[in-house]
């Protein structure tokens, strides 16, 4: 069967790859290339639809991180989207095998709507191939008044080793390291983690590519994402409760296609629409 729906999820099966969709955030829970897992899912995820999933992508809107003022500013981390149950949309195309999911201020809880009132249209779209997932996130003003926002693919990548990673395609980037709290330009052509990293790569104009080992695991390219996060919380991870195992950190690696570096106003009646396309290599 291509598609399988539950009362909780979207599973789409091709050419011996899957990609399973939860409704609670129209989270990705798991992408299979020849039934291999690509994505990092905690162990301990909540996909109750209490909290965040752990894992898988995560979506981002209207807000990245936290915003300590403007309309976003009594929004939890990461805005809503994440935190709603998402409307099933049904296929749209059989090849690629592509489904959408829906969110609008209907579907988000009073609180999160009265902390952000706008009015909103999100069309999120997952496309599987062969060996490719394609998602894209359609952003619609239907309302009559502007609003700004920032957007992101929070994708926990499945990765063999975190000592053979590297994320390549970022040298000569402006960074802003929430680590060191320092600004700089990356100078390393492969960039690797050795402990906790958190950095929002800006204007990234680059195909990014995520190898181990120096063979390429994942490649990257996107549209109207300008910016990259790499992310990786390493020992951290024990201090989150949905974080397991304790060395999961090993086998993860955040490499976050976004708009997050600046806001993007949308005027009513305006739609923007932001693509990733990760292709599978081994
Ligand atoms: O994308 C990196 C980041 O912003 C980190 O700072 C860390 O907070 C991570 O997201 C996970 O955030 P979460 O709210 O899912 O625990």
């Amino acid at each position: 069967m291509p598609i399988e729906q539950t009362d909780s999820d979207v599973t789409l099966s091709h050419a011996g790859s899957s990609v399973k969709v939860l409704l609670h955030g129209a989270n990705i829970l798991s992408w299979k290339v020849n039934g291999r897992e690509k994505l990092f899912l905690s162990e301990a995820a909540i996909l109750d639809g209490t909290k965040a999933v752990r894992g898988g992508v995560p979506l981002v809107f209207p807000v990245f991180g936290k915003a300590t003022s403007g309309p976003t500013a009594t929004l939890p981390q990461h805005g809503f989207a994440r935190l709603s149950t998402w409307e099933f949309l049904g296929q749209t195309t059989e090849d690629p095998l592509t489904v959408q999911f829906g969110l609008g201020p209907e579907n988000v809880s009073k609180e999160l709507q009265s902390a952000w009132p706008y009015d909103f249209t999100l069309i999120f779209s997952v496309s599987l191939g062969s060996d490719t997932l394609e998602t894209s996130l359609s952003i619609t003003n239907p309302g009559n008044v502007a609003w700004d926002f920032q957007t992101l693919l929070h994708t926990y990548f499945y990765i063999p080793d975190v000592n053979k990673v590297a994320v390549t395609g970022l040298t000569g980037v402006s960074v802003k390291d929430k680590v060191t709290k320092t600004d700089y330009s990356e100078t390393s052509k492969d960039v690797t983690i050795a402990s906790e990293v958190d950095r929002v790569y800006e204007n990234v104009a680059e195909p990014v590519s995520i190898t181990s080992d120096g063979k390429t695991l994942f490649e990257i390219t996107r549209k109207n994402l300008d910016d990259v996060v790499v992310w990786n919380p390493w020992t951290n991870c024990t201090k989150m409760g949905d974080f397991k195992p304790a060395t999961g950190y090993k086998n993860m690696i955040c490499v976050e296609a976004g708009s997050v570096s600046k806001w993007t106003s949308l005027a009513p009646g305006e739609t923007y629409v932001a693509v990733e396309t990760v292709k599978a290599l081994l």
